[in-house]
């Protein structure tokens, strides 16, 4: 006997919306997360995977008989070759992926040691790879495929335990009559971009958001026009999921990150150093989709040592692999990522929920960083088998292979450098990892920096240590630089050795805003002090080179150098990126 409910019927459609008012009602009792609440699995999980699947995979690198030349983004092909929107759109009626299962794309994800995935909803071609009520192109409508990939993706992350994320163009759409980047088709001055945003990305933002369970990362790309832009969409992913991150790309990239972590460029490598979260993008061959042209595929060494100094800077590895429009996803990527896979079975203790280490690249290799531990990435076997872990000053309690914990290793100390003796041979070919247990978390000899024959010194991020609220950070159009200094107590301080004393002319690199035009700041120079005074150098990063007048250097030896703010302006001082001492009358090249 079926029990009658009292009350109004509750058909399947009315009891969705009642769970999904109860839901939105907790979700708004609930103060919103932090961000270092939300940062939290990002900077554990260390390795994601990243899709870069739509039409372009079908044209696979060619149109027409025009071949996008290898080394160069084939999923650019519409840009490149100028096709028509009406060809493309034929190209895209004709993606069948019955090839595609969410399930085993994600278990080779899982498999290879990747914690999150990251999805092309909408790459720049403006055709969306799930079901969109805003825009008929998409896969299902269009491509009359009849099955979703971000819902079938996102379920099965959910089941994997995998962090599902999507990439979405926002600024850029070369089939939409308003979007940003398709000129050939559109007349630039007829584009009304901000109908664009409000007919078709924000929707479409919205719909990803809200239909498909947690995304715990949204990947936006290529930028955004203003600030105030910029803030809709943040504010859309807030208001709708409110863990979700927020990668760098959201913003303009010559303004300051509004994102909750800052991108690399492309394949991007910082020299290190780095005060902030970030992650960079790679590829396992050279484009992001699929090409059939493209061979130069990475081996599984390559993307091992790529991921170790990544992680031992401190940063997040996101690798790309490109399927096929069928959904094959290429065999030699299979290949290497089950390779890289087996690695990180016995060695992802080395990488999940590291830290940048303080040690810098050594002839055999580098260096992860998790509590009292430091780990050995050996790359090259030295030929002695003696491994010389040069500027650790901690003592090493116990050392071991990850692979083989219970086989002890024999410490010693030459010069106060440790030494390690190895095992007779690699246990990895690509990277033995041996593990040090230290007396307290690592520590490293400060760096010194040497004086070049006659040429002085060019003191820059990295061999700057900071103090205060002054970090080391990248600004997305390729450079590094310290920011976020307010006050005195902020500053940045450098170790030299000088070898030749005498006259040397002062000289600063920044980029400034026009909000701290006449703020001063002091430059200490081993107790003489150098003031300057800033003056803006406009709204993106404009680095700028300022004579600060002269110093003499009475003696060679150890030198102390300090630069900080010279009283409280409440904001960013500079985008500091260097101090120049030049004997005089010798100017640095930049
Ligand atoms: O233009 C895109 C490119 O196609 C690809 O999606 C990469 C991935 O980081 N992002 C852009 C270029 O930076």
């Amino acid at each position: 006997m079926t029990k009658r409910q009292s009350g109004p019927a509750r058909t399947g459609r009315g009891v969705a919306l009642l769970l999904c008012l109860a839901a939105s009602a907790a979700a708004q009792s609930k103060p919103a997360p932090t961000q270092d609440q939300r940062m939290e699995w990002f900077r554990h999980d260390k390795f994601g995977m990243f899709i870069h699947w739509g039409p372009y995979s079908a044209f696979a690198g060619e149109y027409k008989g025009q071949k996008v030349p290898v080394g160069t983004e084939a999923e650019w092909i519409m840009q490149r070759f100028n096709i028509p929107v009406a060809d493309y759109r034929e190209t895209a009626r004709g993606m069948k992926p019955v090839k595609f299962d969410a399930e085993a794309w994600v278990a080779l994800a899982k498999a290879t040691g990747m914690k999150y995935l990251v999805l092309t909803a909408k790459h720049h071609d403006g055709f969306a790879m799930y079901r969109s009520t805003v825009s008929k192109y998409n896969l299902l409508d269009w491509a009359k495929f009849d099955r979703d990939p971000v819902q079938e993706l996102s379920a099965a992350c959910q089941k994997a335990g995998i962090r599902f994320g999507v990439y979405y163009s926002h600024r850029e759409d070369w089939d939409h009559p308003d979007g940003f980047g398709n000129n050939w088709d559109y007349d630039r001055t007829k584009k009304n971009f901000e109908r664009y945003l409000d007919e078709k990305s924000k929707p479409q933002l919205r719909e990803l958001l809200s239909r498909y369970g947690p995304i715990h990362l949204v990947w936006f790309d290529r930028g955004m026009d203003t600030p105030q832009h910029t803030q809709q969409f943040i504010d859309i992913v807030h208001e709708l999921q409110p863990n979700c991150l927020i990668n760098g790309r959201v913003g303009d990239y010559g303004a300051d990150l509004m994102g909750d972590y800052q991108n690399m460029n492309d394949n991007g490598m910082p020299n290190g150093g780095l005060q902030e979260d970030w992650e960079t993008p790679q590829t396992m061959n050279t484009t992001w989709g699929y090409s059939k042209f493209d061979q130069q595929w990475k081996t599984p060494g390559e993307v091992i040592h790529r991921m170790v100094e990544i992680v031992g800077k401190g940063g997040n590895y996101l690798l790309n692999i490109g399927p096929m429009a069928d959904g094959t996803i290429p065999s030699p990527s299979v290949a290497t990522l089950k390779a890289v896979g087996a690695w990180m079975q016995i060695n992802g203790e080395s990488i999940y929920g590291t830290v940048a280490s303080p040690l810098t690249a050594q002839p055999w290799g580098r260096s992860t960083v998790k509590g009292n531990k430091v780990f050995l990435h050996v790359f090259s076997w030295p030929a002695d088998g003696i491994l010389r872990v040069q500027g650790l000053t901690n003592t090493v309690k116990a050392a071991y292979p990850l692979a083989a914990p219970s086989q002890k290793l024999a410490l010693s100390r030459e010069g106060g450098v440790p030494l390690v003796k190895l095992p007779a041979e690699p246990l990895d070919q690509n990277d033995t990892v041996i593990a040090l247990e230290l007396d307290g978390a690592p520590r490293a000899e400060p760096l010194i920096v040497v004086q070049g024959s006659d040429v002085g010194f060019d003191l820059d991020y990295l061999a700057a240590v900071t103090s205060g609220k002054a970090v080391k950070r990248f600004n997305r159009s390729g450079k590094f630089h310290i920011a976020k200094w307010t006050g005195p107590a902020d500053s940045a301080t450098w170790q030299l050795l000088v070898s030749q004393a005498g006259e040397y002319e002062v000289r600063i690199r920044y980029s400034a805003r026009a909000e701290s035009n006449g703020a001063g700041f002091v430059v200490n120079i081993g107790g003489q002090t150098v003031r300057g005074t800033v003056s803006g150098t406009g709204e993106g990063y404009e680095y700028k080179t300022i004579d600060l007048g002269r110093v003499r250097l009475p003696k060679t030896g150890p030198l102390t150098v300090k630069l900080q703010p010279a009283a409280d302006t409440g904001h960013n001082l500079i985008f500091f990126q260097a101090l120049e001492l030049s004997p005089a009358g010798h100017r640095m090249v930049e």
